[in-house]
């Protein structure tokens, strides 16, 4: 694959119905009013944008009850695929596929747009305080924000989710378990633990951050994902990885975090391996919090944004 693409492809996904609160789908357009594209092209970058994001909002079907657990399948099903369309055709024109949230069950879609092009050479770096692998089975909250990567590894046994005629039968598998790794993870379900468990999955808590430091961490991350530094990399950069202090604004924060400079620092060292295909900013919610938590959890995720498209400090 061609390293550090020129041209940036971004899909703004204004969609909250991955989990209850609403808000999260204003993260987008919060996004663009702060400034994000103009800074992307004052970066160098050419910048073309998925149309019709007001169409996700339309999609929401008129009935949608839950199928098991799951809150939402239908609506969450829909939108997830029309994301994996728009994220699969930025990929195959050699665009870096930017995907603004909306809440992270939209990686569902992410996900298989860019291994729709990567295919099995992609790895994948989940930078969240959540490790988003509850199944239909394991979720206790039904929200399937915090479901994505169950689908896309293939974890979900199928009778749970498919017996509402194969709802989520479009996702295939398509990231190896040994594809992928956290950084951040400090908020797990049991169900979940025992998933990374049984799986191996590689996972850096917040617990490796203090212990090694940022640095150290984002490098043996690499280094077990992509020990060459060769395989393309879609980063999942859930903005509740960062410490409430820091993101305020987003649906469920969990204290002890990472700092500014460390969430900096992953997009920073993500940047200079030049491997970086598909970027996911996720979980702005711009309704929770006075306008000041608003404005600074916008402003750093564009920060975010620009670091890991390779803005430097000097
Ligand atoms: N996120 N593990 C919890 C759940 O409901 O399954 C929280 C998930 C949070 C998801 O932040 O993207
Ligand atoms: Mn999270
Ligand atoms: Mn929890
Ligand atoms: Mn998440």
């Amino acid at each position: 694959f061609l390293k550090t693409p020129q041209t940036i492809g971004v899909t703004c996904v204004p969609f909250s119905g991955g989990q209850p609160k609403g808000g999260v789908d204003d993260g987008p357009v919060e996004m663009i009013r702060f400034g994000i594209v103009d800074q992307i092209e004052g970066m160098g970058y050419d910048v073309s944008i998925s149309d019709g994001m007001d169409k996700y909002r339309s999609m929401r079907p008129a009935s949608d009850p839950p199928v098991g657990k799951l809150k939402n399948p239908r609506y969450v099903s829909l939108a997830a695929r029309r994301v994996a369309d728009q994220v699969r055709a930025h990929c195959a024109s050699g665009s870096l596929a930017l995907t603004l949230g909306g809440d992270h069950s939209i990686a569902m879609g992410t996900l298989v747009g860019s291994t729709a092009v990567y295919g099995d050479d992609l790895c994948v770096l989940w930078i969240d305080a959540h490790a988003d692998i509850n199944t239909p089975a394991t979720t206790d909250s039904g929200n399937l924000h915090g479901c994505p990567l169950s689908f896309i590894l293939g974890l979900c046994d199928k009778q749970d989710h498919s017996a509402d005629d194969g709802l989520f039968g479009w996702i295939k598998p398509c990231v190896r378990t040994d594809s992928l790794v956290y950084i951040g993870l400090r908020d797990v379900d049991s169900g979940e633990k025992a998933i990374l468990r049984k799986h191996g999955i590689k996972a850096f808590s917040m617990h490796d951050v203090d212990r090694y430091g940022i640095g150290r961490v984002v490098e043996m991350a690499l280094d077990h994902v992509n020990p060459e530094r060769t395989r393309p990399i879609h980063m999942s950069f859930d903005v509740d990885a960062l410490d409430p202090s820091v993101a305020p604004a987003t649906g469920t924060p969990v204290r002890g975090g990472l700092t500014f400079r460390e969430g900096h620092y992953i997009c920073e060292a993500v940047a200079e391996t030049g491997c970086l295909v598909a970027l996911d900013l996720v979980e702005v919610n711009p309704a929770l919090g006075d306008p000041e938590s608003l404005r600074q959890t916008v402003a750093v995720g564009c920060s975010l944004v620009r670091c890991s498209l390779g803005e430097t400090l000097l």
